[in-house]
C-alpha cells in the first residue's frame, strides 16, 4: 500500500515561528514522524512539499495509478482552494485531511475547508500526532 502525504505552503517553516501555535518541532522532525508511521503500518509513503498551488495539483494528479491513499495538509490552500479540490475529486484517491491547529477555534477565514470536501475525514488540532492519526485512519478504509 503506497501513501502520498502532501503538505502546502509554509508547512517548511516549522519550528521557526509560531511555536505557539505549530509546536516547535521542525519539518524535518514531522518527516521523521510520516516516515516512522508508515513503517508501523507497513506502508510506502512519499512526502511532497510545494509553497505553490499549481503544483500541490500537478503531485495530486500524477497520484493517480500510483498511490492508493493522500494525507494532504493544504495549509492556508485548505481555505481557498477550488483547484485543489477538484484535483482531488478527479483523482478519487481516499484522502484525510490533516491540520496541526484547530482551525475551528482560529480566526473566522480558518474556520472552511473548502478542500476538505474531498476528504473522507479532516483531522485537526492535535499537531504533529494527527498525521499519524491521519494515516493510521487512511489505511483501515484502504482495507474496508
Ligand atoms: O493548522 C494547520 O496545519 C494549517 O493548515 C497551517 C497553515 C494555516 O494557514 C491553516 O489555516 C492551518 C499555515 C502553515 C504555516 O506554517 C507556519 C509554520 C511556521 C511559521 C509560520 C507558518
Amino acid at each position: 500500500m503506497k501513501f502520498l502525504v502532501i503538505n502546502g505552503p509554509n508547512l517548511n517553516l516549522l519550528g521557526v515561528r509560531e511555536p505557539d501555535i505549530y509546536g516547535k518541532e521542525d519539518y524535518a522532525a514531522l518527516c521523521s514522524l510520516i516516515n516512522a508511521t508508515a513503517e508501523e503500518l507497513g506502508v510506502s509513503v512519499e512526502i511532497y512539499q510545494s509553497n505553490h498551488e499549481g503544483d500541490i495539483v500537478d503531485k495530486i494528479q500524477r497520484a493517480m495509478g500510483r498511490a492508493d491513499g493522500i494525507v494532504i495538509n493544504p495549509a492556508a490552500y485548505t481555505h481557498t482552494s477550488i483547484a485543489i479540490l477538484d484535483a482531488l475529486k478527479a483523482v478519487a484517491l481516499p484522502t484525510v485531511e490533516v491540520h496541526l491547529s484547530d482551525i475551528h477555534s482560529r480566526e473566522p477565514f480558518r474556520n472552511v475547508s473548502i478542500t476538505g470536501n474531498a476528504a473522507l475525514k479532516i483531522i485537526h488540532g492535535f499537531g504533529f500526532k494527527g498525521y499519524r492519526q491521519a494515516m493510521i485512519y487512511l489505511k483501515e478504509q484502504i482495507e474496508k
